[in-house]
């Protein structure tokens, strides 16, 4: 499937991406007042499964509850039912969905109130964020110069498309550096989260991130702190300086569309052994394993697309 030619739900119909017309107009495009989310469909034996797509709209509801929007059309039930139908026109088995809420209509003034949202649901096949090679060897990162927003600034718990001009910002240069992904430091200058993932290290077998108040609480950080306890290893949310990540035994990030990645350097130190740890490797598998329906959470954790 190309992207372009795709099928997407857009405010309750089935529409080819070309009929959705988006005046040039519309506030969420002029101040970034949008709000998205990220989720993952996989293959697994029943048929496309999505992964945690009750959390993640759940999220996304969180996301407008906590921008102030307070005319959201669309209960959790909708969006779900969009997903699956928009999985299912595609023909899709594997994909990444990108809901949207933006404030598509009303004044051009800075007051949401005076605006309506629209809703769109688009899909499409998703290949790792950080490459393949990044899945398997690890990925290099830099410290970014930016800093995390501050949560009385933008408010990091929403997904908010304003909120992500900082992790481009941040993105871009490490990318014109020549690094794969940048950590990025909270407003205290602790470790907060990547421009789209979540960050773990591993020292002496515990496994350490960040706490939750100045991160998106990601979904797969969340599945990976209980699989973790699965596999019988102690997690501690406790603030990381960046030179406790250079001497971790592992560090690694994970995220929707980047998975679970092991990180190899930080800054030109090389982490653990510069390959992907023991801990990494067991919470890779166990994370691949489950989103393909074969692990102990698999039942729990994906809502299989009828096709
Ligand atoms: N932090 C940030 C800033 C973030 O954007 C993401 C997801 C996460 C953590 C991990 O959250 P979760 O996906 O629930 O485990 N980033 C999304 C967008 C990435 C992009 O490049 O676009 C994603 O992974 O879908």
């Amino acid at each position: 499937m190309e992207i372009e030619n795709g099928k997407m739900w857009h405010d309750g119909q089935i529409l080819s991406y070309e009929d959705v017309r988006v005046p040039f107009l519309n506030p969420a495009l002029h101040y970034g007042l949008a709000v998205f989310e990220g989720i993952r469909c996989y293959d697994s034996p029943e048929g496309p499964a999505v992964f945690r797509l009750h959390e993640h709209l759940q999220r996304f509801l969180d996301s407008i509850h906590i921008f102030g929007v307070l005319n959201m059309p669309y209960d959790l039930e909708t969006l779900r039912k969009g997903t699956h139908e928009v999985v299912r026109v595609n023909n899709l088995r594997e994909c990444y969905i990108r809901p949207l809420m933006y404030l598509a209509r009303g004044s051009m003034g800075l007051n949401i109130d005076l605006m309506e949202p629209s809703v769109g649901i688009a899909a499409w096949p998703w290949a790792t964020l950080l490459g393949e090679e990044g899945l398997n060897k690890g990925v290099r990162l830099m410290v970014s110069s930016f800093t995390r927003l501050h949560p009385n600034v933008i408010m990091t718990k929403a997904k908010v498309s304003g909120n992500y001009v900082n992790s481009v910002l941040a993105k871009t240069i490490a990318s014109r550096a020549g690094f794969d992904e940048t950590v990025m430091l909270d407003p205290e200058g602790y470790v907060a989260e990547c421009s789209g993932e979540n960050i773990f290290m591993v020292r002496d077998n515990v496994i350490y991130t960040p706490p939750r108040a100045s991160i998106l609480e990601g979904i797969t950080r969340a599945s990976i702190i209980t699989l973790a306890d699965d596999l019988g290893y102690a997690v501690v949310e406790d603030r990381i300086s960046r030179d406790q990540l250079y001497i971790a035994d592992e560090v690694f990030v994970c995220g929707t569309a980047a998975e679970v990645v092991p990180v190899r350097e930080i800054d030109f130190r090389q982490i653990g052994k510069g390959i992907m740890g023991p801990v990494a490797s067991a919470l890779q598998s166990a994370f691949f394993k489950t989103v393909h329906g074969e692990g102990e959470h698999s039942k729990e954790w994906l809502d299989i697309v009828k096709v």
